[in-house]
């Protein structure tokens, strides 16, 4: 714990509590000027054991009788039926942060989650991770700096949560993860300063471990999977089937990462490439710890008035940190 940090910790509350929410437990020990108030779950709370086991568990019904208390909820659901649900309601009662990661959708959900908000006199950080999240402001970095070029994005090799969550929603799955597989030829070329035109298809596949439930239909769940829009219809995907031992034993550990590269020219042609890079051991460790960091911004916006919908657009990159702007100058 730092001096210069005030006497009066930031109180965070964290909404669900998997694999997101154990992150953001973990983060917070790290952080100097925060204090976890409390878990709060869906499932009965005497059921869920934190990391530390020195954190409150509540019943997620109980969270309206909070909003005193709590002056940011990290929303750790996903974005395919938790948060479409739980970012507008609980806008209306806290400060939040959620990692809403279905890109072509974000228009809608920032809508959903602004009005409440705003009535609510709220702000609402929408989207934030690291992508959507720090990849965002790495390729708003690049086209700002570089407007004569190409911004790739490669992600993997490694194991998506959003599509892994998808996964595991299919009717009949009884345990899935997702593996996303970059091409790396097309990698290398465009480190290179290439600026080759490449489809979805062409910069990733993807490859799926499913686990089927009890008397699943192999052939179906296959099918809904490959056909699910935004996260698989526009990509070559496979599945395969295992066992639940098989799960457990080989795909336990979340590594992931990628890159953002913006290749472009100044001048009279002089070529200029930007990569921006993450190595991750643990996907949602590093999410979590991206949304712990915005929450500090989003408590401090909230209290200079700023309410409504905000992405990482939004926020200046100083209040981010926990020193002092003086300092930071
Ligand atoms: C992928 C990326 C992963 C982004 C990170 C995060 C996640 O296809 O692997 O779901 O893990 N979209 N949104």
């Amino acid at each position: 714990k730092v001096s210069h940090v005030s006497q009066h910790p930031i109180r965070i509350g964290i909404g669900g509590y998997g694999n997101l929410g154990r992150g953001v437990e973990a983060a917070i020990a790290k952080t100097p000027d925060m204090t976890l108030v409390g878990v709060f779950t869906r499932r009965a709370p005497e059921t869920v054991t934190t990391l530390s086991g020195q954190v409150p568990v509540h019943p997620w019904d109980s969270l309206p009788e909070r909003t005193e208390d709590i002056d940011v909820l990290v929303l750790c659901g996903g974005s395919k039926s938790d948060l479409p649900e739980q970012g507008p309601a609980m806008a209306a009662l806290f400060n939040t942060v959620d990692s809403f990661d279905t890109h072509a959708t974000i228009p809608e959900y920032f809508a959903a989650v602004d009005a409440p908000a705003r009535a609510a006199g709220r702000t609402a950080l929408i989207s934030c991770g690291w992508d959507p999240g720090v990849f965002s402001v790495n390729r708003l970095f690049g086209e700002a700096l570089l407007p004569d070029g190409e911004t790739y994005t490669f992600w993997g090799r490694g194991l998506s949560q959003g599509h892994s969550d998808a996964v595991r929603r299919v009717p009949g799955v009884a345990g899935a993860v997702q593996y996303t597989l970059p091409a790396d030829a097309a990698v290398e070329a465009v480190r290179a300063g290439g600026r080759p035109e490449l489809s979805t298809r062409e910069k990733h596949t993807r490859e799926c471990f499913v686990v089927l439930a009890d008397g699943a239909d192999a052939e179906a769940v296959r099918s809904e999977i490959v056909g699910m829009p935004h996260y698989f219809a526009d990509y070559d995907t496979t599945v395969n089937f295992i066992t639940a031992e098989e799960l457990e034993r080989d795909h336990a550990a979340m590594p992931h990462g990628g890159f953002v590269i913006r290749s472009g020219s100044t001048g009279e042609g002089n070529s200029q490439v930007v990569e921006y890079r993450l190595a991750l051991e643990s996907n949602p460790e590093f999410t979590a710890s991206a949304l712990v960091a915005y929450a500090r911004a989003v408590h401090r916006m909230s209290a200079a008035g700023q309410h409504g919908a905000k992405t990482v657009f939004d926020v200046a990159p100083g209040l981010l940190s926990p020193r002092p702007a003086a300092d930071l100058r």
